[in-house]
């Protein structure tokens, strides 16, 4: 396969301003005709109209105004339709017949449950139809879709329904028209049997508009959270951004089997069931979280993404990033500020920081990409979000909101780049963010080294900055990026803020501040709010991280502190170094006791870092050692601290459910202190979490004690295990969670469950939820996919294997754990780089597959 370069865009030579699609639904045969209006663009004379289409396709029938075309007035290239045209307008038909029954990759038209759906994003379209696949090409559609009225009742698309009518053979038919010119991408329509919560939402303006989410009849009732999401959010645009809804109808379908989280096709997003079906039984507070968060981000595409489109797929980042950051700040805005922020931030380390730092590091603007599927990464989305966070950080609220405003006066209507959205923020602003776009050309996590220096004769302090860019691949040299960096100082003795906080902009490799008037000790607050996505090193000792985790009036600042605390002291452990336990013991000590903090922030800072995480801090990962050290830890800290778990356990019992922050607060400390409590060993602790299982009136309360089961040797897991199961067996988001629980398990047997589990009557590879509940998990457990005999590598690959050929997209996501290779001791290395050479090695392999295991071997 070729690489799709970015710097061989060409503008389209063909425009399809309008588009008529008339589709015969069937599960088994699907005919589409399409008529597309075409007309040249200016400066590409003679070029032949170029229709993207899929393996095998063929047209049954095409007509260039009105006249069939005979066999040599068209030809197949490659997967394209390849029809010449002399100048000028021209009605283009064709027909084809598609089989959604049969298709598993979940891309284009497909069939989930008894329902028929699309998934056009990034390149969906073409199996539906011959069309020009890509972003820049704006069409206004009419759909006029065919169903059987008793299997398909309701029929959507995007738009407006523009009429409705009976066929005499039992079949009925409903016509939609989107007038906003979109492209292909934003394409949607279902047919179902479908129940909708319907509701309405007056705009700014004053105009109306009716909303609908629609699902099958028995989830109608899990449906209200995410319909309150919804209607805040449209609400927040007006508010923050100024941006209202644009059409009178807003529909939401979720469907059980999907690639993505969710669609933001025009007028009728497409959802997995999972980011929208929520109520106290079946969802946890995280779930109900990512319900709202995914609601906001798709409503908001309306205008980052759908009015303001992008150009072409490498400016993916251009509506992810942006539209990642808005909801991020609809969620802050929500409910705890600091919560969120530490949530975003354990995302971007869980996820990014390691793509930054492997195979598979590529800029938020990539330049080349083998399949556009593999690029809808953590990079793109969440890493985009804090480049956007750091330009509001820059230019403040007010000058980004300019910003934002300018760019979507400019580019409305059209499919713009990342430099048309840097270019408006520079003008609205009047500034220069020349060295800024380092952010969008280079890979990799920058390193700053911050070391603050005291002169106590002289009453000063120096604070000297350094910042590296890593090598990444195909990028072994970089320039300084302008990194801001919110800072502030703190008297050790005091407690006083010696200097208050403010933003520096680190621009270039090397900087440093002179403080005056620096009477007593400072310590150094830095990155507060994580400012910039940098890793930090500095030199703070032990003492002044726990003042911090204490006393910083930031508390992001807090969290972090505490963290840094934390990981300083485990990485030593993992290396056999002396390592200062008790300042992690009396730190987590004084947050448990601190009454002015919310429960939301202790259950966060008391949680030691993730395996993962420590493993990214060292030169080469030993998962043995490190968890021997961390379970070592937490061990320690439950027992010494256990009057303290137990009392915060007693303080948080669940009275009553309630979706409040406090309430959710409550719960989150309740089973972090559970986990501490089974943590020490605590002969009553199997019992406590089987009491906190059986009683609970909530599933946060249930998962939770659960996940602590989970990880046991005691009857209590394999009564709450079947309990579990009996209980949710028909409900297949939840089945999720009982399947996920045991891949996390810490239990030496984990990997023999889990194959187990893998042929779980209720296992399968065609539902992409249900395999990323089981293998995606496991793959991100760090003890037992790294057995050192080689058998989690090689359950994940021949999972890998067995899902490529039902579903490539997400079989392509569960191969970066093994890219991870080279960060791993030489045994475990040499068996992940064996399971990728088995992988690439595997005859008709998809594009997808074969690029992420191809580059991780590179
Ligand atoms: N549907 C995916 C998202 O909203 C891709 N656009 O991020
Ligand atoms: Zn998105």
């Amino acid at each position: 396969p070729h690489p799709i370069l970015r710097s061989d865009y060409r503008p389209p030579a063909w425009l399809v301003p309008a588009v008529h699609l008339e589709v015969e639904l069937d599960p088994a045969a699907t005919r589409v005709r399409a008529r597309l209006s075409v007309e040249p663009q200016g400066g590409t004379p003679g070029a032949p109209l170029r229709l993207d289409g899929a393996p095998g396709m063929v047209p049954e029938r095409i007509a260039v105004d009105g006249r069939p075309l005979g066999a040599e007035e068209w030809r197949i290239e490659g997967e394209q339709l390849v029809i010449p045209l002399d100048q000028g307008a021209h009605i283009v038909d064709t027909e084809v017949v598609i089989a959604p029954e049969g298709n598993t990759q979940l891309m284009g038209l497909y069939a989930s449950g008894g329902l028929l759906c699309t998934q056009c994003e990034a390149e969906g379209f073409r199996r539906i139809t011959f069309f020009p696949d890509r972003p820049d090409v704006l069409s206004r559609y009419t759909v006029r879709m065919v169903a059987d009225r008793a299997r398909y009742p309701v029929l959507l698309a995007n738009g407006d329904q523009t009429g409705t009518g009976d066929m005499t053979d039992g079949r009925h038919w409903a016509e939609w028209h989107d007038p906003f010119p979109k492209p292909c991408y934003l394409f949607a329509m279902v047919a179902g049997d479908l129940k909708a919560n319907r509701d309405r939402f007056v705009t700014a303006s004053g105009r109306s508009v009716e909303l609908g989410i629609w699902v099958r009849e028995a989830d109608l009732p899990r449906t209200a959270h995410a319909m309150a999401a919804l209607k805040a959010s449209m609400a927040w645009d007006e508010r923050v951004y100024g941006r209202e809804y644009d059409l009178s109808i807003f529909n939401i379908v979720a469907v059980a089997d999907f690639n993505f989280g969710a669609m933001e096709n025009k007028g009728l997003n497409i959802f997995n069931s999972r980011y929208i079906l929520a109520d106290p039984e079946t969802a946890t507070d995280a779930d109900y979280d990512a319900v709202a968060g995914v609601v906001a981000h798709e409503y908001f595409h309306n205008w980052s993404g759908n009015r303001v489109t992008c150009r072409d797929w490498f400016q993916l980042s251009l509506k992810e990033g942006f539209t990642v950051f808005r909801d991020q700040e609809f969620s802050a805005d929500q409910g705890s500020r600091a919560v969120k922020r530490i949530e975003d931030v354990r995302v971007l380390r869980a996820a990014q920081f390691p793509e930054d730092a492997g195979p598979l590091a590529h800029p938020i603007r990539p330049d080349s990409y083998l399949e556009i599927s593999n690029f809808y990464t953590a990079t793109i989305y969440n890493k985009g979000a804090e480049v956007i966070r750091m330009l509001h950080t820059m230019l403040g609220a007010e000058g980004f909101r300019r910003g934002s405003d300018r760019y979507f006066d400019e580019n409305d209507g059209t499919a713009a780049t990342c430099e048309d959205f840097l270019r408006a923020m520079e003008t609205a602003n009047g500034v220069d963010l020349g060295g800024f776009r380092r952010w969008y050309g280079q890979a990799g996590t920058p390193r700053v080294r911050a070391l603050l220096s005291h002169d106590a004769a002289s009453g000063t302090a120096r604070l000297s900055l350094a910042q590296i860019v890593p090598p990444t691949p195909g990028q072994p040299d970089k320039l300084p990026m302008p990194i801001p960096l919110r800072l502030a100082l703190f008297g050790a003795e005091s407690g006083r803020t010696l200097v208050p906080e403010r933003v520096h902009i680190l621009s270039e490799a090397e900087d440093s501040i002179l403080f005056p008037a620096i009477g007593e000790r400072p310590v150094l607050s830095i990155n507060r709010g994580f400012s910039a996505p940098v890793v930090i090193e500095s030199d703070r000792s032990a003492e002044d991280l726990a003042f911090l985790s204490a006393h910083d009036d930031d508390p992001f600042a807090r969290f972090e502190a505490m963290q840094q605390l934390m990981v300083d002291t485990l990485v030593a452990l993992i290396e056999g170094r002396p390592a200062d336990e008790a300042a992690v013991i009396e730190a987590v000590r004084t947050t448990l006791a601190d009454e002015a903090l919310d429960a939301a922030f202790v259950g966060e800072a008391v949680l030691l870092p993730t395996e993962a995480f420590l493993g990214d801090q060292l030169a080469q990962v030993d998962p043995v050692a490190i968890r021997r050290a961390r379970e070592g830890l937490r061990q320690r800290l439950g027992r010494t601290l256990e009057a303290q778990w137990r009392a915060a356990y007693a303080a948080t019992a669940a009275n009553g459910f309630a979706l409040t922050p406090v309430a959710k607060g409550r719960r989150r400390l309740r089973t972090v202190a559970l986990g501490y409590i089974a943590a020490s060993g605590a002969a009553d602790a199997a019992a406590l979490a089987l009491a906190q299982f059986e009683a609970a009136d909530n599933m946060t309360d249930r998962y939770g004690a659960l996940g602590v089961l989970g990880s046991m040797v005691a009857p209590e897991r394999e009564r709450a295990l079947e309990g579990f199961y009996e209980r949710y067996r028909a409900d297949a988001l939840v089945l999720d969670k009982w399947f996920t629980v045991q891949a996390l398990s810490t239990r030496e047997d984990t990997a023999e469950q889990v194959a187990r589990l893998a042929r779980h009557p209720d296992f399968t590879l065609a539902n992409p939820n249900r395999l990323r509940a089981l293998v995606g998990a496991f793959a991100a457990n760090q003890h037992a996919f790294h057995a050192a005999d080689g058998s989690g590598y090689r359950f994940v690959a021949d999972m890998i294997l067995a899902a490529d050929p039902i579903n490539a997209q997400t079989a392509a996501r569960l191969v970066p754990p093994l890219g991870r290779w080279r960060r791993f001791e030489p045994m475990r290395a040499a068996l992940m780089r064996a399971e990728l050479e088995r992988i690439v090695a595997t005859p008709g392999l998809s594009r997808d597959v074969f690029e992420q295991a191809s580059k991780s071997l590179g």
